[in-house]
């Protein structure tokens, strides 16, 4: 509504500028209508590390999707929502595109095929360093989601203007977008001109959450990718990946929050690792996590972690399940 009457105010302003006199000036009625509102999903798309979950953060003005250096940091989808008066945007972080090779890693792909029936457009992020060919496994996946796709080549921060220029090209050869942005997801370069690529492309519709919402995920879930966050920064080659943080109790208090974890690990052999010489480094793990639970949620936490060991819960369909890997 205010962009409409600043709009009227405009055109009157403007009349004595053209030198007319005010009675030759057409009138033009001045009807004032609501902007039409859009609303949709936008499922952000690409490789390991290419930088989805940073650029759904930075699109989202807070972090609710855990980032690291490591490939397959991501391994559920995650929905994030970005709402203005005229518009709400469903962004849908997902795990990278790979060829699984066990049973968690194709319920993660799953998430990503699930995009067909849920999202009404797409953004392939493409890492400028590493430009794609036409065997690129994202291809075949944009091919089967059939939705309109724009390509983001991201990481610009750290590409010469001739190599970002390369990227875009290489990219455009292989897929016909329907449009494409540079960016940094990092310092947010290119990010506002994405948005409004974003809006224009989402269908007329109202809210489909409150507009004071960021997200409809739970605060287990979020706590629970908070510690495997820390995982994933604090161990090294195949633990990360053989781990799963399951929240056994979650009771908030006025004061303080108190949430047990269980780290499941995939072999029995990998529990001695974690826990490290004389608990060392499951301390560590626990004073990592608590401090970004504390910063996520703003309370004071105690936090109790514990190791399980669930033989080859990666290819187990009951575990999987439990783990909320569906
Ligand atoms: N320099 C630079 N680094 C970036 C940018 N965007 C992401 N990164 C870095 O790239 C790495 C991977 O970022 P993520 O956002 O976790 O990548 P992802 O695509 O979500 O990765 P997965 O979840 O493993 O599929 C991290 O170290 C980020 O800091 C960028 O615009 N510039
Ligand atoms: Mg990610």
């Amino acid at each position: 509504m205010s962009e409409c009457r600043e709009n009227t105010k405009q055109v009157k302003d403007s009349a004595p500028t053209s030198g007319k006199t005010p009675e030759k000036v057409p009138v033009t009625e001045s009807v004032e209508q609501e902007p039409t509102h859009r609303s949709g999903f936008v499922g952000i798309i690409g490789l390991p590390n290419a930088g989805k979950s940073t650029l759904f953060n930075r699109l989202l003005g807070q972090k609710l999707s855990i980032i690291t250096h490591k490939a397959q940091t991501t391994r559920h989808r995650i929905q994030g929502f970005y709402s203005d008066d005229h518009c709400q945007i469903i962004f849908l972080d997902t795990p990278g595109i790979i060829q699984p090779t066990y049973l968690l890693q194709e319920r993660m792909m799953d998430q990503v095929s699930r995009l067909r029936t849920d999202a009404d457009l797409l953004l392939h992020i493409v890492d400028g360093w590493q430009l794609p060919d036409s065997s690129d496994i994202v291809y075949d996946t944009l091919r089967e989601l059939k939705l309109p796709v724009i390509l983001i080549v991201n990481k610009i921060d750290t590409l010469t203007s001739d190599k970002v220029g390369v990227a875009v090209d290489a990219c455009l050869k292989h897929y016909d977008y329907v449009d494409w942005v540079t960016i940094s997801a990092l310092d947010g370069k290119g990010v506002d001109t994405l948005i409004g690529k974003v809006k224009s492309r989402l269908p007329e519709g109202p809210a489909f959450y409150s507009k004071e919402e960021a997200s409809d995920q739970s605060m287990r879930f979020f706590v629970s990718e908070l510690i495997r966050e820390q995982l994933f920064l604090l161990y090294q080659q195949e633990i990360p990946y053989s781990c799963a943080v399951n929240i056994t109790a979650y009771e908030e208090g006025e004061k303080m929050d108190r949430i047990h974890a269980e780290i499941v690990v995939n072999r029995n052999s990998q529990k001695g690792i974690l826990i490290g010489k004389k608990g060392s480094k499951m301390k560590e793990l626990g004073i990592r996590s608590r401090q970004s639970i504390e910063a996520f949620t703003g309370k004071k936490t105690h936090l109790e972690l514990f190791v399980k060991v669930r033989e080859k819960w990666r290819d187990n369909e009951t575990f999987l399940k439990s783990y909320g890997y569906r």
